[in-house]
């Protein structure tokens, strides 16, 4: 080494050295001073800068959370923990216009049980669609425990699609869960009951109540359920609860836990011990193990028969055809989940300290060999436990789900009572580690933990209780969900959230860039059926057409259209006994130009995303004045997006004379305008002149920007046209008001252009002339 190397070096080291000890006492100092004021330690800020997400950084993955008693789903991010939507699903919600406008309302009308209206839903089992074991970021599904429904909800836009019913059950817990490429989702009963609607005395439990287990059909291509194409397990009266589908080597199989094989019925009040105490004595329950593969061959070679629309599988018919075996499980266990590679599977005893896990090759090798220790009362095949255990673990008390890592053979479990998540090893059956939690864990989640290919790095536990964990809000508090790093061999805490909503009770997290969600939909889109609306319309096109028919019944349809920023219609004139049906089109095609409709007094409230068509059918059957606007802060000049609705008494005839001048304006006026104008032209000008000189057509998001911006400045050019027209009649009311409409077509203009400026800057856009 020369002497000009070393000198370089100690220059080069100095300088770095130099450098780093001002930057640490510069910011030690302020951060010390910050941990002192806050009480913080090391470890929180080691916690704060693994989840801390600057302005306008983005999560490595999105979280899809039941929403419990909401009937919604979350939507959060992974590390940040930041809530993005309620998806509204089973319930109505608002914001969305989820149960307000005509479109939605059909969905949720879908949902209807005996032709009674449910509004909520206990939404447990959030399910992503699955290709080759792996989730694909298309469909999420998710079940309502309480009535046995199952909904369909497409990520291309995060909307409720579908709403299916159980013809069957009534009620379901065991869903959602999908198989490897999501030919069915799998739905099982969980309180047994008669699979008809009649009354079915509690004296005949055994032989008229039934559990059972749906395979829904999912159409892949139309992303609905098919009921036709459906078919049920008849199962005996044990409550099924949770299942998992096969995976790898046990694919084409489902597995389904149950309790209360004891087939126990309660009733305090006719002297019997409750239900808790039947449905816990005996010290194992079943493990129900069916073949859908082979099931779905035979529904589909005319073989199975249908009952209330749906194919149904007795009992006897799956024992005939080798489709369902039972195998005993620990007592009363909760949940049951598959290894990512499909060779074992784990199920845990809610009311012992084991999880147990059952090898895939010993079940099959059982069944090969016709191995069975008797038969249940039903006639179903049982494998003894024995014959089939892998090992069982001692994990901690109360254990109830299970997740994986990416690491070969790492397992996480839930443990209730004991409030912690016990790391263990499932091919050698130790135990790795424990983390205490607060409290009283559900489920748990790991990073994609229930694909073929999990990701590990976090894992979420799911908490019962907050307790006191947050600032009080009274006797109902927050669900908790902990963030906990996984990477290490240690799990450490990283983050409590509370999430105000409902009892949350699984959720599923997925890689953020296996989603690619729309910012806009294509013009005149009814977003629910997935179609061209018949309603839409479009800026010029808009229309008010009134029909009656032979009985004087009368409907008004609108075909109405919303832009920055005006209704138009902005007056709708109806008479007392028609029937309103309103249609808006958001002509806007910029990223979160969202209008939104709310009138008085008629429940109406609409979200009408860019390219959106909504509808709005209600009875005018009072006489009287009723405003609306729009419900979006979408433009500086949102709060006179306005408008009225008359509802006329019979035979009203018009006042002579027209409206009443509010305001007179003179020539000056008109004249100060002009000016304005002028003037803002020719800040579009500089605008569109920096566009056009680059390579903005390489950018959607300028594209749509600039459509719009063009849209505007086309209006603006009518408006003007107007102006000058009225200004040669000397009529300066007009002259004055069409001068100032020219102008706000050209603010709104201005903005969408400033828009896309900004977005090609940061961008880094290239002049292309
Ligand atoms: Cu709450 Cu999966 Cu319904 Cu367990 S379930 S905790
Ligand atoms: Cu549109 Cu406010």
């Amino acid at each position: 080494m020369n002497t000009f190397t070393i000198r370089a070096i100690s220059v080069c080291s100095g300088l770095i050295l130099g450098l780093s000890i001002s930057a640490t006492a510069w910011s030690a100092s302020s951060l010390e001073q910050v941990m002192k004021q806050r009480g913080l330690t090391q470890k929180d800020i080691l916690a704060a800068a693994k989840t801390y997400t600057p302005s306008g950084g983005r999560d490595e993955y999105m979280v899809f959370a039941s929403g419990g008693q909401s009937g919604q789903l979350i939507v959060y991010g992974i590390p940040s923990m930041r809530i993005l939507k309620y998806i509204g699903v089973f319930t109505p919600e608002p914001w969305q216009g989820y149960g307000y406008d005509d479109e939605s309302k059909a969905v949720l009308a879908e949902g209807r049980i005996m032709g009674k209206d449910i509004t909520y839903g206990d939404t447990h089992h959030p399910a992503i669609s699955e290709t080759n074991g792996d989730y694909d970021g298309r469909f999420v599904f998710i079940n309502d425990k309480a009535n046995p429904r199952i909904a369909v909800i497409d990520l291309h836009d995060f909307e409720t699609k579908q709403i299916v019913v159980n013809p069957l059950f009534k009620s379901a817990h065991g869903g959602t869960f999908v198989t490897p490429n999501t030919e069915y989702v799998m739905e099982a009963a969980q309180y047994a009951a008669p699979y008809s609607n009649d009354f079915v005395p509690l004296e005949e439990f055994n032989d008229k109540y039934r559990g059972g287990l749906t395979y829904w059909k999912f159409d892949n291509d139309k992303g609905r359920l098919v009921q036709e194409d459906s078919f049920t397990f008849e199962l005996p009266p044990y409550s099924q609860d949770l299942s998992d589908a096969g995976k790898g080597p046990s694919a084409g199989w489902g597995f389904t836990n149950s309790f209360c094989s004891e087939r126990y019925v309660g009733g305090n009040e006719r002297g019997r011990p409750p239900f808790e105490a039947g449905c816990s004595a005996k010290d194992t329950d079943f493990l129900h193990v069916t073949n859908w593969k082979k099931a779905a061959d035979l529904v589909k070679a005319g073989k199975v028969k249908k009952q209330k629309g749906m194919y149904v599988i007795p009992m006897e018919q799956a024992v005939k055809e080798g489709l369902l075996y039972l195998i005993p499980e620990p007592k009363s266990p909760h949940g049951v989940d598959v290894t990512p590679d499909g060779t074992k599977i784990v199920v845990s005893g809610k009311l012992d300290s084991h999880t147990w896990v059952y090898s895939w090759e010993k079940i099959q090798a059982a069944i090969k060999n016709n191995r069975f220790e008797g038969k249940d009362p039903y006639g179903i095949p049982i494998i003894a436990l024995n014959d089939t255990l892998h090992k069982s673990v001692n994990v901690g008390l109360g254990p109830l789900h299970t997740q994986f890592d990416s690491k070969p053979c790492v397992a996480y479990t839930s443990i209730y009572v004991d409030s912690m998540i016990t790391k263990w090893d499932y091919c050698e059956g130790k135990i790795l580690d424990q983390l205490p939690i607060h409290y009283n864990v559900g489920h748990l989640m790991t990073m994609e933990g229930d694909t073929v290919k999990p990701d590990g790095k976090y894992l979420v536990a799911l908490n019962k209780l907050s307790i006191d964990r947050f600032n009080p809000v009274g006797p109902l508090h927050p669900q908790n969900h902990q963030l906990i790093d996984i990477s290490g061999d240690k799990m450490e805490l990283l983050y409590d959230m509370p999430l105000p909503l409902g009892e949350p009770h699984y959720a599923v997290a997925i890689k953020a860039d296996k989603l690619k969600p729309v910012v806009r939909y294509k013009s005149g889109w009814n977003s629910r059926a997935d179609e061209k609306s018949p309603y839409k319309s479009r800026a010029g096109r808009e229309k008010t057409e009134r029909s009656c028919d032979a009985n004087g019944k009368c409907s008004v349809e609108v075909y109405g259209t919303t832009i920055r920023s005006h209704i138009t219609p902005e007056i709708i004139e109806v008479t007392e006994g028609d029937t309103v049906s309103l249609h808006f089109t958001n002509l806007e095609r910029a990223e979160d130009e969202v209008h939104g409709f709310a009138l008085y007094g008629q429940n109406v409230q609409l979200s009408i995303e860019p390219g959106k068509t909504a509808s709005a059918t209600f009875l005018a059957d009072k006489a009287g004045v009723y405003p609306y606007y729009c419900t979006e802060f979408c433009s500086a000049l949102h709060l006179e997006m306005q408008g009225y609705l008359l509802v006329q008494p019979k035979g009203y005839k018009a006042k002579a004379g027209g409206l009443q001048a509010g305001t007179n304006y003179t020539e000056a006026d008109y004249n100060k305008q002009v000016e304005t104008n002028i003037a803002t032209q020719q800040v579009i000008d500089q605008v569109v002149g920096f566009i056009t000189s680059h390579n903005y057509q390489d950018f959607p998001t300028v594209v749509g920007l600039v459509e719009d911006a063009t849209d505007q400045l086309g209006f603006a050019k009518g408006a003007k046209e107007k102006s000058e027209a009225a200004a040669a009649k000397q009529d300066w009311n007009n002259a004055m008001l069409w001068a100032n409409q020219w102008w706000q077509y050209q603010v709104k203009t201005a903005d969408l252009g400033l828009r896309a400026k900004t977005h090609l800057e940061e961008n880094g856009a290239k002049k292309v002339k």
